[in-house]
């Protein structure tokens, strides 16, 4: 299944910027950029942010515009240290407005991609790895390592399998659950993962989660203490399950974007850029 952001989601992350930094520094010892950087394996020092101008271009396809989304994705970017903005226009006239401002990279997503252009290369960078590697990187912060751990991963879609395969090749033992169990055994075929068939039991017994499940979690199901790495939406979390959990890391748009940023400003070296 495709989860969608809505307007509700991402209304309040241009205001909330900072204290989503403070947060992901307070949960993982990493900033927005510093994490973006460990997430693609490069030192922040390598990457000169305040060189890269970024474009966002606004598409109207399929369900059409998500208010504030563009502007988000552009503030993101700024935080980072990156020159960014929006396109006047929308769609092709927005990518060739993009192009024309000479911007190394540019963003763009419509119901089914979100993507960021390396406009030197054409190389890009999608939203589902990036985000799957920034939430598995914060996940690593919080728990400090994953080597020889357990973890339990909920959802076994793009993000979800993504997410597997990268906590597996940092030496833990990953438990996978799905609502589709044969998504989850499809995926047991293909990476050294064990399969759970009650999201319950699975639950109780871990206390390392990365979710990339759209479901609710049960308070009951929570083992007291837990860190839940969490980029599904829409948050899965009641009060009564806010109150066992040690730290849950999660925001509507901020981690993805800065992964495919800091990604796509990587497939050139700093000195090549498209300027
Ligand atoms: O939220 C989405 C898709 N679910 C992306 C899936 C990537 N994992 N797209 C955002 C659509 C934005 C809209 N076209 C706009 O405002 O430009």
């Amino acid at each position: 299944m495709m989860t969608r952001l809505t307007d509700d989601m991402v209304k309040d992350i241009i205001c909330s910027l900072d204290s989503t930094d403070d947060t992901l520094v307070s949960l993982t010892g990493m900033n927005t950029l510093e994490l973006a950087c460990d997430a693609i394996g490069i030192s922040p020092d390598t990457i000169n942010t305040h060189d890269i101008r970024v474009g966002v271009v606004p598409v109207t396809s399929g369900l059409g515009i998500i208010t504030r989304f563009s502007d988000s994705v552009a503030e993101i970017i700024k935080k980072l240290g990156m020159e960014a903005f929006v396109t006047e226009s929308p769609d092709v006239a927005g990518l060739a407005e993009a192009l024309s401002a000479k911007c190394d990279i540019i963003f763009m997503a419509d119901d089914v991609q979100f993507i960021a252009i390396n406009a030197g290369n054409g190389r890009y960078s999608n939203n589902s790895f990036s985000t799957a590697a920034g939430y598995v990187s914060a996940l690593k912060g919080a728990a400090k390592g994953l080597a020889g751990k357990a973890v339990l991963v909920l959802g076994a879609g793009r993000v979800g399998s993504i997410a597997a395969e990268l906590i597996v090749s940092m030496g833990a033992e990953v438990t996978i659950y799905d609502i589709d169990g044969k998504k989850a055994n499809d995926l047991s075929r293909r990476v050294k993962i064990k399969v759970a068939d009650d999201v319950g039991a699975a639950l109780s017994s871990h206390d390392l989660i990365f979710n990339a499940s759209p479901a609710p979690i049960e308070a009951d199901h929570i083992r007291e203490g837990s860190i839940f790495s969490s980029p599904g939406i829409p948050f899965p979390f009641d009060d009564a399950g806010l109150k066992k959990v040690k730290a849950v890391i999660h925001d509507p748009l901020n981690i993805g974007v800065a992964v495919m940023a800091v990604q796509s400003a990587s497939f050139s070296g700093p000195m090549e850029l498209n300027r």
